[in-house]
């Protein structure tokens, strides 16, 4: 089993660097000015808040993506395969009580209660893009902490080499699941030291409040170097085993979408370029980097192995 260890993070990163292009909104929050004076009042009912500590080691050097567009246009096939289908379908998601059940190749196997996951560790803040298979991106300023911290206390066994993630099962919440676009429940996977790697964020909010239902409430995952699918949302299983998971993306087309799914834009999807990207909310096209922007970070994960054959 490939064991992970952590790529010092270059100084590059380490300094501060401005969170956004725009410098009148940088100048506000180097004042220390709060990331809710900078966003419409109606964004912030009080009992949704949920604070994060940002953690500058993880930003990149764009402007976010805004709130607006991260919560409207989204990929949750539960709720329809429009891009506005979540927004308008997710409301009725229950999402407390909420329970994430622990299980497989572990040594102590745990049924967690949501509020007890979200105290396990100090809640970030840390902004990440995310691309989608399909060629856009954001860049989003995601709550959360590294997956890593669950997974130390459920200490994997020797065996544990891939997670499986496992999202709600309830056609009565998701009218999505009466149809059968993709195999029910929505299942992803990463292979351990993936899954350990400090970047993958076990989430819980953006922008300053709980994960709204259609970005994947009450938590999910997201997977910075990855194509978006990867990022699955509404988890209540994750499941340690020592054979590779059949992710649902996989089983819907097997030729397109591999295990790995790293962003990669010298590898094109079956359909279509990988080369570039449109950024939401804007025109023209950017180049898409490799892995996402994060190679310094996650390259050594896949030394020697041929990044065309395992797409
Ligand atoms: N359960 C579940 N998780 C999912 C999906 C989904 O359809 N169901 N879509 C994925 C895809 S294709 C993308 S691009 C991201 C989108 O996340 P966002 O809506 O927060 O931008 O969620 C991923 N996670
Ligand atoms: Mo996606």
């Amino acid at each position: 089993m490939p064991v992970y260890k952590p790529t010092p993070i270059p100084a590059s990163e380490i300094t501060p660097r401005p969170l956004f292009n725009d410098r009148r909104r940088f100048m506000q929050i180097a004042a220390g000015a709060s990331l809710a004076a900078l966003l419409p009042p109606s964004v912030w009912a009080a009992d949704n808040k949920l604070a994060g500590v940002k953690n500058p080691a993880y930003t990149v050097p764009e402007e976010l993506t805004p709130y607006k567009d991260v919560t409207s246009y989204n990929n949750f096939y539960e709720f329809g395969t429009g891009k506005d289908d979540p927004a308008k379908n997710a409301g009725g998601l229950k999402t407390r009580p909420w329970t994430v059940t622990v299980e497989g190749e572990v040594k102590k196997p745990q049924v967690f209660d949501l509020d007890t996951l979200m105290k396990m560790a100090a809640i970030e803040e840390r902004i990440y893009r995310l691309r989608c298979v399909e060629a856009w991106s954001m860049v989003v300023p995601w709550l959360g902490f590294s997956l890593a911290e669950l997974i130390k206390q459920v200490q994997p066994t020797g065996k544990a080499k891939f997670v499986e993630f496992i999202s709600l099962n309830d056609a009565s919440q998701m009218p999505g699941q009466q149809t059968s676009v993709l195999a029910w429940p929505y299942r992803e996977g990463l292979r351990i030291d993936e899954a350990m790697h400090p970047l993958t964020l076990l989430t819980f909010g953006l922008y300053g409040e709980l994960l709204p239902n259609q970005n994947g409430a009450p938590v999910r995952v997201v997977v910075p170097w990855k194509y978006g699918f990867k990022s699955a949302k509404s988890i209540v299983g994750i499941r340690f085993a020592e054979q590779q998971p059949v992710t649902s993306w996989m089983l819907a087309g097997p030729s397109e979408y591999g295990f790995y799914s790293n962003v990669n834009p010298t590898v094109d999807h079956a359909r279509w370029s990988q080369a570039k990207e449109r950024r939401i909310g804007e025109f023209f096209r950017r180049k898409t980097l490799m892995f996402n922007g994060y190679e310094q970070e996650v390259a050594a994960l896949y030394t020697g192995m041929d990044l065309k054959a395992n797409f």
